[in-house]
């Protein structure tokens, strides 16, 4: 890494720099988006750049909480950038001072490929349909010469290919055919595979397999209104709508990106990479505000299909690293994406000439009703004695589109103090075509005529920087075990005894575990240095994940050396700068091998991770064998991720929320009147009498 103090001027600043952010976190504006690459483009003069990726360099937590301590001194605005310079290979990348619109740092990477930007995927399409060999191979394939118009792409990175490594910016086009703008491609793929340089623009080999398939002759398996009410005649009647309702508008307050909900206060970020980041999580218990998270993001994720056969093995996407979940997040919008009073964020890119781009509404932000927060009722009378309480659920969400699947990312934030990470699949299949008399099994299933769909799983890494209670944390994993004592013994004469066992990790080689179901296993993040004084126990956040496949791609293999992370559920190391990426930080196309991400963090086996600062890795997800009722589009499927509270408060932290309905049993005696006014809800009401009873239900009668 060149230090470039001594240069910094030669990046003249042209303008006054861009007004800095109110708060250190913020994501770069578009002023500093601008301002950055004219930085940059200044200090390149004369030589032909473009630009891949830029981004806030956020400060380190010490720099953080120095900000948070001298209220308000703001460090420098850090933002770091990726470029590519025509007819070089690699990437060149640095650090621009936005402050004093300099270059401070710059960094050539040979035999290393930045991610595929949207911008990059867009031009393949055309370049394949002009290409002679593409035209021959779709003749071939049964689509005329003169169709070129209706053939489409999937332009995946190569993942890794031994024949060119990482010496070219290389796609893998994974080819379609539609006959109709409206139809949806995935129902007709085709079965070769063109491989296309992205910065020459050229196609520079095809993959042909073996045995050749020609497209399907099948009608196009498609999703829209207009194709259901074609195949059914109508589409659904029954639905009524249902909506949701603030009369009073919503409960959260957001200075910024600061956001302050129940109890809650943290930062919302949102970067190319890791979408929705989310910073300095504290919980106010009481006029005593807690740190619970320094920071927690989506670091990288992986989608490994399980078809051995050429050139299918290739197909695993680490869409974080190698396409971005904030590059190909969506604009959302109101009342279908989310339903109800909605905030929303945009977010600022820039494109390959350094212009910013903007997302509108890339991230929404709401509460919604999410069912009995806690509930109790006496059956000595008859249940009048009762207390009901409502939860409300803060939701932060985007949707991101990997070319064939949407991935909705919903981090949700319960007034009990727990947080969740819901993900929903949803999108369509990939698909490859599939011979008339061929059987798709075992490595995929037919989903339609002429259409296989490959087995495959989609593993995603939560990193999750702790700060249980402040600093000095610790993790550990807690089973359920059966007490060591037989039935009979002194110690458990009657056989019933059991415990969590909780086994702390002191080392990073320790933490490396996996979910184990026979003891329901969970681990814990917590303060070690603390006692909650009712339990003795340190205050801890317990994550409870068991949608934890094991990666089945074999130790050794592509797929499992370029996710080192994926072998383990849980994997804690020692924080340091700069350990955001735990497949590396330049993605596509390494081939696995070396040093880099988590396999660097976790060199030293031994490292200490108790009572220190500590990054917490998470892998969960799912494996994916598809059905027919997958496709054409599947409906979601949901994961979930759940950090709660334990022994972290002296009590249920909810119990000050507002009940819709609470009775003491001297109010039941004293009560004539037996219905009960809610005390929130004024549009409840039964579902089959014409006359409303809205906000009041009768409990019983005597
Ligand atoms: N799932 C692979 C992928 C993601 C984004 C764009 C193209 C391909
Ligand atoms: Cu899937």
């Amino acid at each position: 890494m060149e230090r470039l103090s001594q240069i910094a001027s030669q990046a003249t600043a042209a303008s006054a720099a861009p007004a800095k952010p109110a708060h250190p976190l913020d994501p770069l504006s578009t002023a500093e988006i601008k301002c950055l690459t004219n930085t940059v483009k200044s200090y390149y003069a004369g030589r032909s750049i473009s630009f891949n990726t830029v981004t806030l360099r956020e400060p380190t937590k010490k720099a953080y909480l120095q900000w948070k301590e001298d209220g308000g001194k703001m460090p420098p605005r850090l933002a770091s950038f990726v470029i590519l310079e025509k007819g070089v290979p690699g990437v060149k990348e640095g650090l621009v001072d936005i402050g004093t619109q300099s270059v401070i740092e710059t960094r050539s990477l040979e035999q290393v490929q930045p991610i595929l930007t949207v911008e990059d995927l867009c031009s393949t399409e055309e370049i394949l349909r002009t290409h002679p060999d593409v035209i021959a191979q779709c003749v071939l394939s049964g689509v005329p010469a003169n169709e070129m118009h209706n053939v489409y792409c999937d332009p995946w990175t190569i993942g890794y290919d031994e024949r060119w490594g990482a010496g070219k910016r290389l796609q893998q086009a994974l080819m379609y055919y539609r006959s109709d703008d409206d139809d949806s491609q995935y129902s007709h793929p085709l079965d070769f595979c063109p491989i296309v340089d992205t910065e020459e623009k050229k196609v520079i080999f095809i993959d042909i397999p073996l045995r050749r398939r020609k497209v399907s002759k099948h009608k196009h398996a498609n999703f829209n209104p207009q194709d259901m009410i074609a195949k059914y005649g109508s589409m659904r009647t029954d639905a009524t709508p249902i909506n949701v309702t603030q009369p009073e508008g919503v409960s959260f307050k957001m200075d910024g990106n600061v956001m302050s909900w129940s109890n809650f206060n943290f930062h919302i970020g949102f970067n190319y990479r890791e979408g929705i980041v989310l910073s300095d999580i504290t919980y106010n218990d009481h006029g005593n505000v807690r740190p619970i998270f320094h920071r927690m993001s989506l670091s990288e994720m992986i989608v490994p299909y399980g078809c051995p056969d050429y050139p299918h093995q290739r197909k695993h996407a680490l869409d974080i690293g190698e396409y971005g979940a904030g590059l190909m997040t969506n604009p959302l919008s109101l009342g279908c994406d989310c339903k109800g009073v909605i905030h929303y964020l945009d977010a600022h890119f820039a494109d390959r000439s350094g212009e910013p781009i903007t997302i509108k509404h890339a991230v929404c932000i709401h509460e919604e009703d999410d069912g009995l927060l806690f509930k109790h009722s006496d059956f000595r009378d008859n249940f009048a004695t009762s207390i009901v309480t409502r939860a409300t659920k803060l939701v932060i969400s985007q949707i991101f589109t990997a070319a064939n699947y949407e991935y909705c990312i919903y981090w949700i934030f319960m007034q009990d103090g727990s947080m969740k990470l819901d993900i929903k699949l949803t999108g369509i299949l990939n698909t490859y075509v599939l011979g008339d008399d061929e059987d798709a099994g075992p490595w995929g299933t037919r989903v339609y005529p002429n259409v296989n769909a490959h087995n495959h799983q989609h593993m995603f890494s939560l990193r999750i920087h702790p700060r249980i209670d402040g600093d000095g944390n610790s993790a550990a994993m807690s089973d359920a075990k059966p007490s060591p004592f037989p039935l009979g013994s002194p110690e458990n004469m009657y056989g019933n005894g059991f415990y969590a066992e909780k086994t702390t990790f002191k080392t990073v080689n320790e933490s490396k575990t996996n979910y184990e179901s026979s003891t329901g296993r969970s681990w814990d993040m917590f303060n070690p240095n603390k006692k909650n004084a009712y339990s003795g126990k340190p205050p801890s956040y317990k994550l409870v994940s068991s949608q934890t496949p094991p990666l089945l791609a074999k130790e050794g293999s592509i797929v499992s050396k370029r996710a080192p992370w994926a072998s383990n559920t849980v994997t804690v190391i020692p924080y340091e700068e700069g350990r955001l990426y735990p497949s590396g930080d330049h993605v596509p196309q390494w081939s696995g091998d070396g040093v880099r991400g988590m396999r660097e963090w976790t060199a030293d086996g031994d490292a200490n991770i108790d009572n220190t600062d500590i990054l917490f890795f998470h892998t969960f997800g799912i494996t994916h064998f598809p059905a027919p009722e997958d496709f054409p589009l599947m409906p979601a499927e949901p994961i979930s991720v759940l950090l709660r509270p334990r022994h972290f408060f002296l009590e249920n932290p909810a119990l000050d929320v507002v009940p819709s309905h609470a009775m003491t049993t001297k109010q039941a005696k004293l009560a004539t009147n037996l219905e009960i006014k809610s005390k929130t809800d004024s549009t409840s009401r039964l579902a089959f009498e014409n006359t409303s009873s809205a906000g009041c239900c009768t409990r019983f009668t005597k």
